[in-house]
């Protein structure tokens, strides 16, 4: 009895200062699933990731990845996490359009998002995702990663009249703004497309192409990038709330951690350039007043199609994702 109410007590006494208890404490494992392939460059670093986690995270939370689009298709990934058939997922908003057109709009950010928690981005991020899609916007894993057109089919001017090229939601406006004839595939099918000459190119990142092995079938990259290639982790929003603090501290500690790795990112969009350039791919260059047109013209037309498809979410995104004012 008496040693009964001491327990009690001390452990009232813990809680009360917010302290864990290790009667209380309880490990939870949450089921991860990568909407990319599992030996590209985004599913290598989710997965040191959680062995990272895993090794911290002994009594409170592992990570269990079950695999990448062999596992859920890449595009019924967001459905997956919406659902709770999976916990997480790493995915990019243009693989879960079908839950929500908003998704694709986060290629639009032109703030780090160490800012966007600062600004208020990310938690006018979380609401929509929160309330459209069930789902809490962990974080980001990926930034300064700027897409591009790669073609088999030299140009001279920003036009692909002509030319069909693979994409997904994230390009699709834009190309079409060049004049291109566009199909949506998931990454998994983009060198059988090229292989068979169904297209003659495809829109991707600076960064990753040698991990399908593209570049075989790849001649020209047009520059200059635009956008942000934008890969997150995202969560069942009841899996999220049943955590407990401890559990939750512990898990947005971990993304932070991994935020704070964004700066890979720089050095491997330099790496990936000059890869490129070896593998022989010729980046073909417009003049400034060019460039900067065109760059211009994807945001544009981007954030005209994010209007028209959400335009109140579009209206609230927009002055948070904006560069500062210089
Ligand atoms: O598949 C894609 O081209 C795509 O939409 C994307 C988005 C983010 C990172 C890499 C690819």
């Amino acid at each position: 009895m008496q040693r009964r109410l001491m327990i009690q007590t001390t452990a009232a006494l813990a809680l009360s200062a917010g302290l864990a208890v290790p009667a209380l404490a309880q490990e939870t494992t949450l089921r991860l699933v990568s909407a990319f392939a599992e030996n590209g460059i985004y599913a290598q670093r989710l997965q040191e990731w959680v062995k990272k986690v895993n090794a911290e995270g002994k009594g409170v939370l592992q990570i269990n990845f079950i695999g990448g689009p062999k596992a859920i298709p890449t595009f019924e990934v967001g459905n997956a996490v919406k659902t709770g058939v999976v916990d997480m997922a790493m995915s990019t908003g243009a693989f879960y359009t079908n839950v929500m057109p908003e998704a694709d709009f986060l290629k639009l950010t032109e703030v780090p998002i160490a800012q966007q928690r600062k600004n208020g981005a990310f938690d006018a991020i979380n609401k929509v995702w929160n309330e459209k899609a069930n789902m809490q916007y962990l974080g980001r894993m990926v930034e300064n990663q700027p897409f591009h057109i790669y073609t088999n089919k030299k140009v001279d001017k920003p036009d692909l009249s002509g030319q069909k090229i693979r994409i997904t939601p994230v390009y699709r406006d834009f190309f079409q703004a060049l004049g291109a004839n566009v199909v949506t595939t998931a990454p998994g099918e983009v060198y059988t497309a090229l292989e068979r000459g169904v297209v003659d190119g495809y829109g991707w990142p600076i960064g990753g192409i040698f991990d399908l092995n593209w570049q075989e079938k790849t001649k020209y990259r047009i520059d200059p990038g635009f956008y942000d290639a934008e890969v997150s982790l995202i969560m069942n929003l009841p899996a999220y709330r049943r955590l407990t603090p401890a559990q939750r501290d512990f898990l947005n500690k971990q993304v932070l951690a991994l935020e704070a790795q964004n700066d890979f990112w720089e050095k491997y969009k330099a790496e990936e350039t000059a890869r490129q350039e070896k593998a022989g791919i010729q980046a073909i260059k417009f003049d400034a007043a060019a460039s900067k047109a065109f760059r211009d013209k994807a945001y544009e037309v981007a954030w005209a199609g994010a209007e028209k498809q959400s335009p109140e979410v579009a209206k609230r995104f927009k002055p948070l994702f904006a560069p500062a004012a210089k």
